[in-house]
């Protein structure tokens, strides 16, 4: 599309979202100012760069050549990714990234030291993800819930490791750093007595989180799940278990869109946590029929998602990031086109006529709130993406396409 038309369709859009009380310019400055993490996993299926690589909890499908295999490949990746995105960003780190070959539970802040000069250089925020798995140490599956005290300590170190290393990010960054505590922890079958193992997780979170740490600089959440692969009977970490958790203990709450039963939203909730004041992440990440983290689609159960943390008021507060891995796909491609999905999502809903659809509700005109919420559904937001794409320098359309097929050919199939 010709730069001129890409103009001509936004003055366009602008004059029918005035129509509907919308501020086209205010909407395209908060999609730049709301950042969304990118999380470095998609990069090379959460392989990481430690040298004893065990098989992982968290299984990822899929051969497609040409994985990041160096911490420099992996950061080109992604800054060619985040070059593709006319929003606001962070990028999500996972501990098994760290480049010093040190203990998990001994692992601290130099391991990532080049991480935070790129940050820096890219005046990007750290956000910081503790790996309680592909190790060792890992009891039949069980890292704090362990019923071996050797096992539940080695890991309670490594989680009073993460929090330091992500108050160092927050620190060094001078952004809040969140750090999400996700363990795997569960059984494949029916167990005889699930309190025992969420007993045992209590008294770890406890020593976990007992050093108090300034929240400008990290913001803990903890991230429940219904089940895994291998889990499929009994997660310790369920939402229950984990919300009562950061409820009583001052904690953030993450919320997997792929964590719950197939059906439930976590567009519901945040309506739900905000008159608390939780403090919320998200992994938006698309489920396909269990926790399988597919590539995140523009979909009713994204766009809902977004729309839904606006209407609640907590758009601009709540921590936004992306968890899907997809093996089987050109990963930058997967990694991108999730991504712009979700920025899309975002400025889909920041386009809402959230303020006529709110007061045909309190006027109790359900009809009319029905009639406008579908008249919203055609209001040229591509239009306005566009614009939005073209002033930030990114390829639009058919030139978006043509940047990933030329990645591929320059740089990844170099590898
Ligand atoms: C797993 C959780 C967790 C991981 C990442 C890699 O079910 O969603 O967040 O996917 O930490
Ligand atoms: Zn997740």
């Amino acid at each position: 599309m010709k730069s001129e038309t890409i103009l001509k369709r936004y003055e366009s859009a602008k004059e029918v979202y005035k129509d509907f009380g919308v501020d086209t310019e205010a909407a395209l400055k908060k999609l730049k100012d709301i950042k969304i993490s990118l999380h470095c996993w998609q990069g090379d299926d959460i392989r990481g760069f430690e040298a004893d690589v065990v098989a992982s909890e968290n299984v990822v499908t899929g051969n497609y050549p040409y994985a990041a295999r160096t911490p420099d490949e992996l950061r080109a990746d992604i800054e060619f990714v985040l070059g593709l995105d006319p929003g606001g960003h962070k990028v999500n780190l996972h501990g098994v990234y760290g480049e010093k070959p040190q203990r998990r539970d001994e692992q601290n802040i130099d391991a990532f030291s080049n991480w935070i000069d790129w940050a820096k250089q890219n005046k990007l925020g750290l956000d910081y993800n503790g790996s309680f798995f592909a190790h060792k140490m890992m009891d039949k599956g069980l890292s704090l819930t362990s019923p071996n005290k050797d096992v539940r300590d080695f890991w309670i170190r490594y989680g009073k490791a993460t929090r330091e290393i992500a108050a160092g990010l927050g620190k060094a960054t001078g952004q809040i750093s969140v750090c999400n505590l996700w363990i795997p922890d569960g059984l494949k079958d029916n167990p005889a007595d699930r309190l025992y193992y969420r007993s045992l997780l209590k008294e770890s979170l406890d020593a976990v989180f007992a050093k108090k740490f300034d929240k400008k600089q990290l913001l803990d959440t903890v991230e429940g799940k219904l089940f895994g692969i291998g889990t499929e009977c009994f997660v310790a970490g369920s939402y229950d278990f984990y919300l009562t958790y950061a409820a009583k203990n001052n904690l953030g709450i993450c919320l997997d869109s792929g964590h719950y039963h197939v059906g439930e939203s976590i567009a519901d909730k945040f309506s739900a946590l905000a008159p608390f004041g939780m403090d919320i992440l998200l992994h938006i990440s698309r489920g396909e029929r269990w926790d399988s983290d597919h590539v995140v689609t523009y979909n009713d159960t994204l766009t809902s998602i977004m729309t839904e943390a606006k209407r609640a008021g907590v758009l601009e507060s709540i921590h936004i990031g992306l968890d899907y891995f997809d093996a089987s796909i050109n990963r930058t491609i997967a990694w991108a086109t999730g991504l712009r999905n979700a920025s899309r999502a975002l400025l889909n809903a920041l386009l809402e006529p959230t303020d006529l659809l709110k007061k045909a509700e309190r006027d109790g005109d359900f009809s009319m709130r029905l009639a406008l919420s579908e008249e919203a559904k055609m209001l040229p937001v591509a239009d306005v993406w566009n614009y939005a794409c073209l002033s930030a320098g990114i390829p639009v359309g058919g030139a978006y396409t043509a940047a990933l097929a030329k990645y591929e050919n320059d740089v990844l199939k170099k590898r």
